[in-house]
């Protein structure tokens, strides 16, 4: 590893060995001890869905590392199986990042969840990707998983959080698992959630620290700010329960509920595994399926968009979270044609970099260098290649991975860039950016893709 540590990040286009180089240094920089932060600068503690896509990547270079990224992951979630969007490094000075352990509360506002008395944690969740990254990283050393009963320790609590998101969670008859946070979906301040948010009345009192970090022009305005944080001191009011919370904001989102998909499914190959029933879980996915389909598809625009529950319509906005859900695989065909035809067109197709941008390039609120407005992000683009993939859409899916890995170098592992020039954006050297396109460049060869 130190000699991994001695090569520079690659800042240009290069072969694909300084790529791995680059790419494994900037977790090996990242990594904390017992897990990765996504930026050193930006986000000091660890992240929920981050870890997941990082164990995806770490796997390449250390399986342990991989299994103890998820792990420790697991190490914050509470009694009534939620996995928290954050666990605190309680190393970390309070002042590093907002909000703080000291804003959410979670030991003690948290109890009646269940909440672990350490570490603290946040009180809200981000996409349920962990089942599918445990089963990428038990099946790039199987062996050694195995022997460590790595698949055994992870399934019970992989379990609770799913039946957490479809109990508490399915705010609607019927529905899907709801998210209550522009946070929660992971694109927080997408074209989608505003007018959702706009009904929300803004906090006043708070000290952003991402500005100290983070260019002003590519992070959340201060009002949006003021909305995240307001709902979340709301949902803390109500000791984060989700049976007496009034949810002011309560969205279905397609990329969320995808993500539940796949996981479910890869929770069906771990329970075959371990000599379980896989059943309960490929059944659940059949119907989750079934329901992303009925209430989030929308013809009209060739993809999925997101439901608002306090109105009960869909959100006239094109996301990249409507992309995603090529990645289920049973996925009726029709479907399969017009999500690709619109990642092609137009809306999603910025054919400077090959990415996709986070909101539709032709949109009223595209912004092409604000988080989540316009910028192409990489773990959605490595959503999206596996999605291709499993359609059988290789010569798509190899398009799309090379614009990663060839995006990824060439930003010096942005967390996210201008779709039309390649512009860095954001943190470098951040994490997942880093981890998926070391994944990318191990799929070839990757048996565990199926
Ligand atoms: C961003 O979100 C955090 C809040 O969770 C922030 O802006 O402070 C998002 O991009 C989210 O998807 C990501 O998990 C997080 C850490 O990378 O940063």
């Amino acid at each position: 590893m130190k000699s991994l540590l001695e090569q520079p990040a690659p800042t240009a286009p290069a072969d694909h060995l300084t790529l791995r180089r680059g790419a494994a240094r900037v977790l090996i920089d990242n990594w904390t001890g017992s897990s990765t932060v996504p930026s050193r600068t930006l986000y000091p503690h660890q992240w929920s869905w981050d870890s997941a896509f990082i164990a995806i990547g770490l796997r390449h270079f250390s399986v342990r590392r991989a299994q103890q990224e998820l792990e420790s992951l697991l190490a914050g979630q509470w009694a009534d199986g939620r996995l928290p969007h954050i666990v605190f490094n309680p190393r970390v000075p309070y002042g590093a990042y907002f909000p703080s352990p000291d804003f959410w509360q979670s030991s003690q506002a948290g109890r009646a969840g269940g909440a672990p008395a350490s570490p603290e944690t946040s009180g809200i969740v981000q996409p349920p990707v962990h089942a599918l990254a445990a089963w990428l990283v038990h099946c790039s050393d199987p062996a050694e998983s195995d022997r460590r009963g790595f698949l055994s320790r992870m399934y019970p609590g992989l379990t609770a959080w799913h039946d957490y998101l479809l109990t508490r969670r399915r705010l609607a008859d019927g529905g899907l698992a709801a998210v209550i946070h522009p946070w929660e979906p992971g694109m927080d301040n997408s074209p989608c959630w505003d007018r959702p948010l706009a009904r929300v009345e803004p906090a006043d009192a708070f000290r952003r620290a991402d500005l100290a970090n983070g260019n002003p022009a590519d992070r959340p305005t201060d009002l949006d700010y003021g909305r995240y944080v307001r709902l979340a001191e709301s949902y803390r009011a109500a000791n984060y329960d989700d049976r007496t919370a009034t949810h002011r904001f309560a969205v279905e989102d397609p990329a969320f509920n995808a993500l539940l998909v796949t996981s479910e499914l890869a929770l069906a190959r771990i329970a075959a595994h371990l000599g379980r029933s896989p059943e309960p879980h490929t059944e659940r996915a059949a119907q989750l399926t079934r329901t992303v389909v009925d209430r989030l598809w929308d013809d009209k625009s060739g993809l999925f968009r997101a439901r608002d529950l306090v109105d009960d319509t869909l959100i006239d906005e094109r996301s990249v979270a409507g992309l995603v859900p090529l990645i289920i695989p049973g996925l009726p065909t029709d479907l399969v044609n017009a999500l690709v035809e619109t990642l092609n067109g137009p809306g999603f197709r910025a054919p400077a970099t090959d990415l996709v941008p986070s909101y539709d390039l032709t949109g009223p609120s595209f912004d092409p260098k604000r988080y989540w407005r316009g910028p192409a992000w990489f773990n959605t683009a490595w959503l999206i290649e596996r999605g291709l993939r499993t359609h059988g859409r290789h010569e798509d899916a190899r398009r799309l991975s090379r614009a990663v890995v060839t995006e990824a170098g060439r930003s010096g592992f942005a967390e996210y860039i201008d779709p039309a020039t390649g512009e860095a954006r954001g943190a470098r050297n951040f994490s997942w950016t880093a981890a998926l396109a070391l994944d990318l460049l191990h799929t070839d060869k990757d048996t565990s893709h199926d």
